[in-house]
């Protein structure tokens, strides 16, 4: 090997681990990139119930999954069925009607959730005050459905870059 090809390899190393380890896509450990002004986390291992999924975004400086519009609804959608071990399991989204039956806000600003089509499933939400929260259900497509607070599934948390 010829000294200059030595010079390079080394040069190409230390760019490769300073790139791993200042993380230079603009996200904090343990965010990922999503797109032009937005990190993501995704605990794909331990199910959670609202609350605790509430608490686990916040405590890394984030916000539970959160969306209002088409090209989101594609871009989460196509994001879990994707990414290695998402596909099969349903996500909560910050979204509550437990302070007024039938009335879904946001838990971060209050303001309403678009309800009906393309967002909701068919039907849904359909189940009451015995249902309060929502997931996208992979029973659905991906689709959101009304749940039970109490009940635990996996969480993504949003944070801006
Ligand atoms: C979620 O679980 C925690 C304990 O980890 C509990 O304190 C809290 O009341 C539960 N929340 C719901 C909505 O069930
Ligand atoms: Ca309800």
């Amino acid at each position: 090997m010829k000294t200059s090809s030595v010079f390079l390899l080394i040069a190409l190393g230390a760019t490769l681990t300073q790139g791993y380890l200042f993380k230079s896509d603009g996200c904090p450990e343990p965010y990922d990139r999503l797109d032009e002004t937005r990190c993501i986390l995704t605990d794909p291992f331990v199910a959670k119930n609202y609350t605790d999924a509430i608490a686990y975004c916040k405590t890394h400086g984030g916000v539970l999954l959160h969306f209002d519009n088409c090209a989101d609804q594609t871009l989460f959608y196509d994001y879990i069925q994707t990414e290695v071990g998402l596909a099969s399991h349903h996500y909560w989204l910050a979204a509550t009607d437990e302070a007024e039956e039938g009335v879904w806000l946001w838990d971060h600003d209050k303001k309403p959730v678009p309800m009906g089509s393309p967002f909701w499933y068919v039907g849904e939400p359909n189940s009451g005050t015995s249902y309060n929260c929502v997931v996208l259900s992979y029973s659905y497509t991906h689709r959101w459905v009304d749940v039970s607070c109490a009940s635990k599934y996996l969480t993504i948390c949003l944070r801006a870059v």
